[in-house]
Order: structure tokens, then C-alpha cells, then sequence
């Protein structure tokens, strides 16, 4: 067999731990999306239609989610010829799944619907090669709590609770009202007592959640005032610390730059990495995750992945899960970290998104591996397929799992 070849093979055959995705399992209803009009309704593709659409956003948002995912359909799909990472990504789902283009939609729909059975969840996520994936579970978005108030029970292995404080970090105001509800006394001011109280609230989520990591979006101005700076190094890290969690910091976006675009508006800011520079060197003993909204500094960041061992980089976040821009960010941190990141993880909203997300991400980091791999051959190191299939493994799930 040829190099190509057992690459291929082995990134097909290892199934991964997707370690970022927005996913729920089937027990969590509602929160659990899955079909056509959620797959057409992605926020990548709102904003994208929105490009071409000239009616109002508030009536667009107004309108049934079925209704706005007839107009994606007709502005992206029939209207237009779909060239976007998102908008191809549609049809290799529909490429996996056997069902054929059509230009009406509820013809799709349908062939879609027949699909769905109780073992859907499943099915997708064996069909794309995914073995677990871990979600985000914000504590203080209430439809997501419930499950864990009513104690929803839901397979662990294969869902992965990560506990997101976004909401702690960038906006004290909303998050202390939800925290004062929750019987913990704070205050405006981050007194002494404040903070006490919100660890507490803190640790109470991960007894609750019993989470892998916990996770914050910073965005790209973070920290904006001392306050921002205060809750992530005198509330999350002494928590994430107690508890020996990880944190996962994702870097960057700008949010609701647009925000008549709803979900669909937040941007991308360059992030000064001295600040997380100076969080890895002053708590050495706390293991960070990372990845950065944005193509500038993505080469900083790597150099100082490779100066401090409690930084893992992951993943190609958001805007840059593209295969020009997979191609370039992997090349730069195989050549300055060899294998020690972990190369891809989905960001799903909707459970067959994990069928192109992957397929997509494999094809891309197959080509970067095999050309590694023929480099080595030729200078004389032999290949074996086993080698091949243990740093693929390493890469998509080992990486991941001891440096949580
Ligand atoms: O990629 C996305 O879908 C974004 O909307 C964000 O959810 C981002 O991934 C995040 O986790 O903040
Ligand atoms: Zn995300």
C-alpha cells in the first residue's frame, strides 16, 4: 500500500473525540438539532444569504425557521451556485447520505425525515467517524440548565459536559443576577465575599456538570477592565486549579460586530497575546487549551505553544475551518510543534454537520501527513502503517484526552 493510501485509510478509520463541538444528545430534546431546516439555518449561512437578501433582518428573524430555511435554499442553492465552506458542506451531508440534489427542497427534507429513527444521534456520529464529542454546557442559559437541575440522564462517553463562563467573564451584570438567584449573595463590586461566592457557584456547576474542562471565549479586547480580569484569575483559574480542570480559552471574536445578524454577526479581532502569555507563565501549573478567531498571530501563538508545556493548541475555530486555512495553520504547527496539538475539532450546531466538518478537515490533513510522511521515506526512515495509525490516533484523541 502506498503512503496515500494508509493515511487515508487510518484518518478514516480512527474515530475522534471531537473536543469542541456545540452538540446534545438526543435526551436533551429540543437542544438536540438535527434535519434540513436546521442544517439551512446555521448562522454560517444566515449571514451568507443575508449577502444577497434585501429584506429586513427583524422580518427575516420573524419569519418560521422552515420559511427562512426556504429563502438559504433559494438564495444560496438554486438562485446561486454554492461555493462557500458552508454552503458546500450542505451537499457533501447530502453526498453522505446518499440523497441526490434537488432544487425542491421539500423533496430533500423528506428524504432526510425518512432517515431519522430513534438511533439517528448514533448513526450520524458513527457515519462521521466521531466516538465522542464534547459539548458546551453554559449554566447560565436556562433551557440548558434544566437538564441538569432534572438530572437528564444521557451517555457521558459519548457526550462530554464542558462547562462554559463566557457569561461570568463578559458581562458581570446579567451574570450576577443568575448567580444571586441561585442562592449565592454577590454584589456589583467584586468584594472579597463576591468572589467567594461566585467560586462557590462555580464549583456547585462542576459537582453538577462534572465537566472535562472548563471553557471561555475571550473576546478580542479581553480583559476590558480589571473586573474581566479579576473573575478569570481570582474565580475560574483557583476553581479550574481546586478541581485539576483544564481551561479552554477561544480567542478573538468580536462579538455581535453586526448585531442586527443575531448569532450570525459576531466578527473577528486581533488578540494581544501577551496577556496569555503572561496567564502560561504565571500559572505554570495550569493546563490551557487554545485557539485564535484570527489568521494574524497564529504564528506568535504557535511559538508560544512551543514554550510552554501546559498549552495544548487545538483546532481551526469558526471562520478558519476552511481548507485554504486548515492548510496553512496545521503545515505552521506540525513544523513548530510536531504532533503535540490537536489538529481539528467541528464546532457543530446540527448533528449531521459532523458528516462534512470531518470530511472536509480529513481531506485536508491527509494531503499535509502524506507529504510529511514522503519527505521522512525518502530520507531513509521506513513508514510502517502501524506508526502511521498510532500518530493519527495521538493527533485525534490521545493528545486530547491525557492533556485533560
Ligand atoms: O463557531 C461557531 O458556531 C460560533 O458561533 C461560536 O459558537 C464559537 O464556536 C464559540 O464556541 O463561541
Ligand atoms: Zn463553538
Amino acid at each position: 500500500m502506498r503512503i496515500a493510501e494508509i493515511v487515508k485509510e487510518a484518518l478514516e478509520q480512527t474515530e475522534v473525540t471531537d473536543m469542541h463541538t456545540h452538540l446534545f444528545p438526543g435526551e436533551f430534546n429540543d437542544l438536540c438539532l438535527t434535519g434540513m431546516d436546521e442544517l439551512l439555518t446555521f448562522h454560517y449561512l444566515i449571514a451568507e444569504t443575508f449577502l444577497w437578501l434585501e429584506e429586513d433582518y427583524d422580518s427575516f428573524f420573524q419569519r418560521p425557521k422552515s420559511e427562512q430555511a426556504d429563502l438559504v435554499w433559494k438564495t444560496l442553492f438554486v438562485d446561486r451556485t454554492p461555493t462557500s465552506e458552508a454552503a458546500v458542506g450542505v451537499l457533501t451531508v447530502l453526498q453522505s447520505l446518499n440523497i441526490s440534489f434537488d432544487h425542491d427542497l421539500n423533496v430533500i427534507r423528506s428524504r432526510l425525515s425518512q432517515m431519522e429513527g430513534s438511533d439517528y444521534v448514533q448513526a450520524m456520529m458513527k457515519r462521521a467517524g466521531v466516538s465522542a464529542v464534547v459539548m458546551t454546557n453554559n449554566p447560565f442559559d436556562p433551557q440548558e440548565r434544566r437538564h441538569y437541575e432534572k438530572e437528564t440522564p444521557f451517555n457521558r462517553d459519548q457526550f462530554i459536559p464542558a462547562l462554559r463562563v463566557d457569561p461570568l467573564l463578559n458581562g458581570w451584570e446579567n451574570a450576577r443576577t443568575i448567580i444571586n438567584e441561585d442562592g449565592y449573595q454577590v454584589s456589583e463590586e467584586l468584594t472579597e465575599h463576591t468572589l467567594e461566592q461566585t467560586k462557590a457557584f462555580l464549583r456547585h456547576w462542576v459537582k453538577k456538570m462534572d465537566p472535562i474542562y472548563v471553557a471561555a471565549s475571550l473576546p478580542w479586547d479581553f480583559p476590558r477592565d480589571k473586573n474581566e480580569s479579576a473573575l478569570l484569575e481570582k474565580c475560574v483559574l483557583p476553581v479550574c486549579e481546586e478541581t485539576g480542570l483544564s481551561l479552554s480559552l477561544m480567542i478573538g471574536p468580536k462579538r455581535a460586530l453586526n448585531p442586527d445578524l443575531h448569532l450570525a454577526g459576531d466578527g473577528v479581532g486581533i488578540f494581544d497575546l501577551s496577556y496569555i502569555e503572561y496567564l502560561c507563565k504565571t500559572y505554570p501549573q495550569q493546563k490551557f487549551l487554545i485557539t485564535m478567531l484570527s489568521r494574524e498571530g497564529q504564528y506568535e501563538l504557535t511559538v508560544l505553544a512551543q514554550k510552554f508545556r501546559n498549552v495544548m493548541l487545538f483546532g481551526c475555530w469558526w471562520f478558519l475551518n476552511t481548507p485554504q486555512l486548515i492548510t496553512e495553520i496545521t503545515t505552521m504547527r506540525f513544523d513548530q510543534l510536531g504532533m503535540k496539538f490537536i489538529p481539528q475539532h467541528s464546532d457543530c450546531r446540527v448533528m449531521e454537520q459532523l458528516l462534512y466538518k470531518w470530511k472536509h478537515s480529513r481531506e485536508v490533513i491527509a494531503e499535509i501527513l502524506v507529504e510529511r510522511y514522503q519527505t521522512l521515506e525518502d530520507k531513509g526512515l521506513v513508514i510502517e502503517k502501524d506508526t502511521i495509525h498510532r500518530d493519527i490516533d495521538l493527533m485525534f484523541n490521545v493528545n486530547f484526552r491525557n492533556f485533560t
